[in-house]
């Protein structure tokens, strides 16, 4: 396998050279990829680039402090023009990125690169820059920075740490290296607006997303013989609460509960199904999931199976 430093120059050279470059960031987009595409952004516009930024959905508008959120667009039409260079960031494939169908309409003549830090990746690029070892897809591109001398001013820095803290959860899951944190360091010393980052991503519930959280807290067992803490969401609940809401609250009971390997949250939904989200310090939950029709990763997992829950004297029961 080629070396990092060789990668990186090959990489650097391509997009120095290009006049026009389409950067695409993942749909649904998450602070990772947000972080190291716009932060890409930043620097390619500093060298006077004709620069386009991509994504199928919009960000949502808790990145608004990020330097460039408003220069990403969702228009499919930037396909239909010519670029030197196009760069995919944070995506195993090129369906997962979302363009897998607007890329066939670009004029030929571009040179694809691939940056991504997920093992399973196709390799769709041109060139491609795949380093599982990477905590993100920005942590990645600091690397890229470093090794190639680019001055990482305080916007850049706020959009790789956005991204880093994204995918370690703020330096607490497992993923989390060394190396994440002492980039981390370098970043705040780089200018980072970390309180921004702080206030937008995590201090940035609703009172109306914490009373849910609130029922859900006050519906919590745990059933030592099976090690897991379990609670749930009725639809008479809420009104208009989104799955990344209540995901939201999966990651936040994981994070402060000390009791119990596996958190599960069951949710009812208006269609009649239950959908489950799994959290796990050690258990592979992936594999429970997966029995449940779901699936996922080893420690955060989901699935959907129909049914609603009935309160009982004994607890909540799943009934058809
Ligand atoms: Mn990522």
């Amino acid at each position: 396998m080629e070396s990092v430093d060789y990668i990186f120059g090959r990489i650097y050279e391509a997009l120095h050279k290009a006049e026009r470059v389409l950067l695409i960031a993942h749909r649904k987009p998450d602070g990772d990829t947000l972080g190291a595409s716009s932060s890409t952004h930043r620097w390619l516009k500093s060298l006077n680039k004709d620069v386009t930024l991509f994504c199928q959905d919009s960000p949502s508008d808790k990145h608004i402090y990020l330097e460039h959120y408003g220069d990403f667009t969702d228009d499919p039409g930037v396909f239909d023009r010519p670029y030197d260079v196009v760069v995919v960031f944070d995506s195993g494939t090129l369906r997962y990125a979302g363009v897998h169908e607007h890329i066939l309409r670009l004029p030929a003549g571009y040179q694809l690169i691939n940056i991504d830090h997920h093992i399973v990746n196709d390799r769709y690029g041109d060139i491609n820059f795949v380093l599982p070892e990477a905590t993100s897809t920005s942590e990645i591109m600091y690397r890229f920075f470093e090794a190639n001398g680019i001055v990482i001013d305080a916007a850049i820095a706020t959009a790789l740490l956005t991204g880093i803290f994204f995918d370690t959860s703020n330096l607490t899951n497992s993923a989390t290296t060394p190396k994440s944190i002492e980039i981390s360091g370098r970043l705040m010393a780089s200018g980072a607006r970390y309180q921004e980052i702080v206030r937008h991503t995590l201090h940035d519930k609703s009172v109306d997303l914490l009373r849910i959280w609130g029922i859900m807290l006050s519906r919590l067992r745990y059933n030592t013989r099976f090690d897991i803490v379990t609670t749930y969401l009725l639809n008479d609940d809420f009104d208009d609460v989104s799955t990344e809401a209540i995901e939201g609250a999966s990651n936040f009971l994981n994070a402060v509960t000390g009791d119990g390997d596996t958190i599960l949250t069951l949710k009812e939904t208006p269609q009649g199904m239950i959908k489950g989200s799994f959290r796990s310090y050690k258990r592979d939950v992936s594999k429970i999931a997966r029995l449940l029709g779901g699936g996922g990763h080893k420690k955060a997992a989901g699935f959907a199976i129909p049914g609603r829950i009935q309160e009982t004297i004994d607890g909540p029961v799943i009934v058809k």
